[in-house]
C-alpha cells in the first residue's frame, strides 16, 4: 500500500525537516570534532538520513525505538531536542543524559527512545524482550530496533530473530545496510543475502532503497501495521551508505573516493527535495527557508551547549546514576 501518499503535506514536510536537522546536526558535530571541541568519539550517519527520518516518522509516539551507535538522526526523528543532544556531546549536565552518556548513549525515554549503544547488536535481544512484554500487556505498539550489516551476523541477532518468530512478538528489525562494518566491506563478511537469511526464520522480510525516504516510509508503515495486527516480527533491510568514515579516526583507506562520489550522488535529501518541488508541496524559496531554519537551530543548539557546558555533575551526583553496588560506590 502507498502509505506515504495517504499522509498529509504537514507530515511530508516533517520528514524533510528531520532529514535537514539530522544533516546539519551531524555536519556541525563533525566540524566540532575536527576542532577538538568534543571529546571521545562519535559515529555519524551522514548520507543515511532517509532511514533516520522515515523509520521514526512512520512510528507512533508510543512505539519504542532502539538505535545503533549511529543514532543522532533517530533521536531527532523521535522528537528529541537538538539542544539537549548537543549539550550531551559537550558533557554538560543539561545534556539529555546529564552529560554521562555522550554520543553513543543518547537515551530519551520520554520520547520512547531506549537509547543507542556501543555494543554492536546489543539492542536486538533487548528489543525482542520489550516486544514480548508489550504483547503480554496487550499494547497496540511496536518496538523498532536498528542494526547494521555487521550486527546482522552477531549470534545474538540470529537468536533474536528466531525467538521473535517463535514468540510471535511485534518487533520491527531495521537493518541499516551501509555496506561496511568498520573498515570491512559487507561483501567480505556477510554470507548470502541478509533479507533472505532473515526470511529463513519464517519472518516477513523486505529489501528496500534506504536512500529513498518515501520507500522507507512505506516499508516501515507496512511493517508496523503488520506487527501490530498480527503480533508478528517484520524485517527490513534498508540499503544505504555512510558518507564518512566509521568513526572519527577512520581515514577510509579501504575504499575509493570515486565510490563515495557515486553514493553521494544518491543523496537522500536532494532526492526528496526533487519530489517536494515536482509535487508542488514546496517551492525553491521555501526549501531555502527550511535549510536556513535547520541551520539556525543547530547554531542555537551549539551556543546553548557551549554556554552550559561548565555545569557538570559533581562526583557525588554522578554516582547516583551508577547502577552497580559495592563498597566504593
Ligand atoms: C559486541 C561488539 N563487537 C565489536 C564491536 C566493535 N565495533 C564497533 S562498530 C563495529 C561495526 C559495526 O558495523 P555495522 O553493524 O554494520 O554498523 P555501522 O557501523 O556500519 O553502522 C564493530 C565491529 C563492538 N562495539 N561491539
Ligand atoms: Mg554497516
Amino acid at each position: 500500500m502507498n502509505y506515504f501518499e495517504k499522509t498529509n503535506d504537514e507530515k511530508k514536510i516533517r520528514l524533510y525537516e528531520i532529514m535537514l536537522t539530522s544533516r546539519y546536526f551531524e555536519e556541525k558535530v563533525n566540524e566540532m570534532f575536527m576542532k577538538g571541541l568534543i571529546h571521545g568519539t562519535t559515529h555519524l550517519g551522514l548520507g543515511q538520513e532517509a532511514g533516520h527520518a522515515a523509520l521514526s516518522g512512520a512510528l507512533c509516539k508510543e512505539d519504542w525505538i532502539l538505535p545503533t551507535h549511529r543514532g543522532h538522526g533517530h533521536f531527532i526523528g523521535k522528537g528529541g531536542s537538538v539542544y539537549s543532544m548537543m549539550a550531551e556531546l559537550l558533557a554538560g549536565s543539561y545534556g539529555i543524559d546529564k552529560g554521562l552518556g555522550g554520543s553513543m548513549h543518547m537515551t530519551d525515554v520520554k520520547n520512547f527512545n531506549m537509547g543507542s549503544s556501543g555494543v554492536v547488536a546489543g539492542a536486538v535481544p533487548i528489543a525482542v524482550g520489550m516486544a514480548f512484554a508489550m504483547k503480554k500487556q496487550s499494547k497496540d505498539n511496536v518496538v523498532a530496533v536498528c542494526l547494521g550489516d555487521g550486527a546482522f551476523n552477531q549470534g545474538m541477532t540470529q537468536e533474536s530473530l528466531n525467538l521473535a518468530r517463535v514468540w510471535e512478538v511485534p518487533v520491527v528489525f531495521f537493518c541499516e545496510n551501509n555496506l561496511y562494518g568498520m573498515s570491512a566491506p559487507a561483501s567480505k563478511f556477510v554470507a548470502g543475502d541478509i533479507t533472505k537469511r532473515a526470511g529463513s526464520y519464517d519472518i516477513r522480510a523486505v529489501k528496500i532503497d534506504g536512500n529513498d525516504v518515501i520507500e522507507v516510509y512505506n516499508a516501515v508503515s507496512e511493517a508496523r501495521e503488520y506487527a501490530v495486527s498480527e503480533k508478528m516480527p517484520y524485517f527490513i533491510e534498508s540499503k544505504t551508505y555512510r558518507w564518512l568514515g566509521h568513526s572519527k579516526s577512520d581515514l577510509r583507506k579501504y575504499r575509493t573516493r570515486e565510490e563515495e562520489e557515486y553514493y553521494k550522488n544518491l543523496c537522500p535529501v536532494k532526492r526528496y527535495e526533487e519530489y517536494l518541488l515536482n509535487s508542488g508541496i514546496l517551492t525553491e524559496k521555501e526549501i531555502q527557508v527550511y535549510h536556513e531554519k535547520a541551520q539556525q537551530e543547530i547554531l542555537d543548539a551549539v551556543s546553548f551547549a557551549e554556554k552550559t557546558r561548565g555545569n557538570i555533575l559533581t562526583l557525588e551526583e554522578a554516582k547516583k546514576y551508577v547502577y552497580s553496588g559495592g563498597e566504593d560506590r
